[in-house]
């Protein structure tokens, strides 16, 4: 939780090692719509946005950005912008749609798909990386106890495999899981992300198990083949607290144990940190009875580097009562405190130094790896003006500020190696529907027509230089 000051800049430019990759990052069910064909089965996204009221407007990922049928236009985009990597996600249920069994459960078109967005991508020297798993579980899984359940980490693990068997000649790169603890205490513990459980301890269960299914995968590409590239992609938070006060730093010790370490101790120390234990078992949120002898040698493996989803800073203080249900079980009574800074349109504070904070925090407090920032990116209120063009200078200067930090990290001696922008394009933002626009490039429904925002055109400046510019 120490600040970093960013390195003065000496140069015209601000130069990224070479072979540093620029990349774009998308989601399958934020994106690729088609959810009801070729032979494509339903996930928890596909169920919980039916329920009402889940989805800001009703929205739902039916449709998206109908990207399953134009990805060779998205493509196209992609090398026009001049991105060297682009990140995706393979939708589960759109190639094993009952989420588990013999060879006979895959769905080939499913797969099909991915072969032909593969190769585009390849054909347009584009890098992909492939997510294994970014929120769509399958719903027949769901019906079996989902994440909180042991087996789903094996069956996860199955698939991994299946997947890799199908795209793993072409795929270099992959990551078995986005942001874990979304998946676990947005979707079981608080319930306002699929499925919309709300059960602290099915939380705290749901997010070993994911674990466990990151450690699985691992050892199932590896074995298929013994130099993949893979890692886990965690949504990480710089944690302060508001005051000097011992009652706030305990609730930043608190946050900083539920949000980051839960997940970051167990992949790179083989622990889980025994404070976060304590909180928990003595607020009586979970017995940890799901930990079983051996689960953390299995986790234990980060595979081959860490990717990092940075967006904010959580700012908190020591609070009184619990509101349940709750994203932070066992600690609902810390507050989270807005400093009355730039937000962007989610209501997120700006805070570019606390991803500088968090690259160089991985780089001295756990075993060394090769990092990514796999997501970063900002929503705006953006709108087409009369000219056809969208302006977006506010999410030029965030990426600019968050792109500095990547810059100061490195010149701190943080191992970063590659930036994915979130996102590529306007997309279904979960809760928030298509309400809130992520790209840098604009998507217009109604028409899927597609405007690169002048984001786009920023962003591929600073890929062609391999750098940002002065000031
Ligand atoms: O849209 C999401 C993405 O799916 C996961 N990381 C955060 C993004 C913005 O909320």
């Amino acid at each position: 939780m120490s600040t970093i000051r960013p390195a003065p800049v000496t140069g015209p430019a601000l130069g990224f090692p070479t072979g540093f990759r620029w990349g774009g990052s998308t989601a399958a069910y934020q994106i690729e719509g088609a959810a009801t064909e070729d032979g494509r089965g339903r996930s928890i996204w596909d169920v919980f946005a039916r329920i009402p009221g889940a989805i800001a407007g009703g929205d739902t990922g039916d449709v998206a950005c109908d990207h399953y049928h134009r990805f060779r236009d998205d493509v196209a985009l992609m090398a026009g912008l001049g991105l060297t990597a682009y990140r995706f996600s393979v939708a589960w249920p759109r190639v094993q749609p009952s989420g588990k069994g013999p060879a006979s459960s895959v769905n080939q078109a499913g797969l099909d798909f991915y072969r032909r967005l593969v190769d585009e991508l390849l054909g347009h020297g584009i890098e992909p990386w492939v997510t294994l798993y970014h929120w769509d579980l399958p719903q027949p899984l769901e019906d079996a106890g989902g994440w909180p359940v042991r087996d789903t980490a094996a069956r996860f693990a199955e698939y991994a495999a299946l997947v890799h068997g199908a795209l793993g000649d072409r795929v270099d790169r992959w990551i078995t899981a986005n942001e874990p603890w979304c998946s676990a205490f947005l979707g079981y513990g608080s319930g306002v992300h699929a499925p919309g459980r709300r059960d602290g301890a099915a939380a705290v269960a749901a997010a070993h198990h994911l674990l466990l299914g990151h450690g699985l995968a691992v050892q199932a590409l590896q074995a298929a083949r013994p130099d993949v590239e893979v890692g886990l992609a965690p949504n990480l938070y710089a944690v302060s607290p508001a005051t000097g006060t011992d009652a706030d730093t305990d609730a930043a010790r608190r946050i900083d144990g539920l949000a980051n370490r839960i997940i970051l101790d167990p992949v790179l120390r083989g622990r889980y940190p025994e404070d976060v234990l304590a909180d928990l078992t003595a607020a009586e949120v979970s017995d940890l009875g799901h930990l079983r002898e051996g689960d953390l040698a299995t986790i234990a493996n980060p595979g081959t580097f860490l990717a990092v989803n940075y967006y904010s800073r959580y700012v908190v203080a020591a609070g009184t009562g619990r509101q349940l249900p709750s994203a932070w079980p066992g600690s609902e009574q810390v507050r989270f405190v807005g400093r009355g800074w730039p937000v962007t349109a989610m209501g997120w504070e700006i805070d570019a130094p606390g991803l500088a904070e968090t690259l160089v925090r991985l780089h001295r407090e756990y075993p060394p790896l090769p990092l990514f920032v796999s997501e970063n990116g900002a929503a705006f209120e953006d709108t087409v003006d009369a000219g056809g063009e969208v302006q977006d200078p506010d999410r030029i200067a965030y990426l600019a500020a968050h792109l500095r930090a990547c810059h100061d990290a490195i010149a701190a001696g943080a191992p970063l190696a590659g930036y994915f922008v979130w996102s590529l394009l306007d997309n279904f933002e979960w809760a928030e529907g298509f309400s809130k626009r992520f790209g840098i490039v604009h998507v217009d429904y109604p028409t899927q027509r597609r405007t690169p925002k002048a984001s786009a055109a920023w962003y591929a400046r600073v890929i062609g230089r391999n750098g940002l510019a002065d000031g």
